[in-house]
């Protein structure tokens, strides 16, 4: 959890650019892609990371919020930078608008009473979570995925090294 705002800031940062990584790889096909049928697209989920962002915009934090509906667009560069523009309005917000010590007031989200800390940690934690479905869902849609904490399959690949398994 976080102390103080420049930790939330630095790991957002980081973890964010790792998300863009993603987001930049996705063709308009690509975004069709479920993992079985009625389940949610690849762009769907990617959507989802932009709206979930959005969603912290309120009263005790004001920042625009992405252009569009909850429904994912068709175009995976609109998606890329829509979340380009909301994680960097977030980051703006928070510095500019919380102070340290109000990390640790509580809000109430969804009937439980969650410090503003918690608030950004989960954040962190849901980017992480739909980012591994995100991974999947590009294999499958033959793209390849970045690197996020370290190299992929392919990476050791191309430096002539036997990947893991
Ligand atoms: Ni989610």
């Amino acid at each position: 959890m976080y102390h103080n705002i420049d930790e939330f800031i630095l790991e957002w940062k980081a973890e964010s650019a790792a998300t863009s990584r993603l987001l930049d790889v996705l063709t308009d096909e690509s975004l069709q892609q479920s993992i079985l049928p009625e389940y949610r697209t690849l762009g769907q989920i990617a959507w989802h990371l932009v709206w979930v962002i959005g969603s912290l915009s309120s009263d005790e934090l004001q920042f625009k919020k992405p252009d569009g509906e909850e429904r994912a667009p068709s175009s995976a560069k609109k998606i890329a930078d829509e979340y380009k523009k909301v994680s960097q309005a977030l980051v703006d917000a928070v510095e500019t608008q919380w102070k340290d010590v109000d990390l640790q007031s509580s809000q109430e989200v969804n009937g439980e009473e969650w410090s503003k800390a918690k608030s950004l940690h989960l954040l962190v934690q849901h980017e992480v979570h739909h980012r591994g479905q995100l991974t999947v869902l590009m294999r499958q849609a033959g793209l390849r995925p970045p690197g996020i904490y370290g190299p992929t399959f392919d990476d050791w690949k191309d430096k002539g090294q036997t990947p893991y398994i």
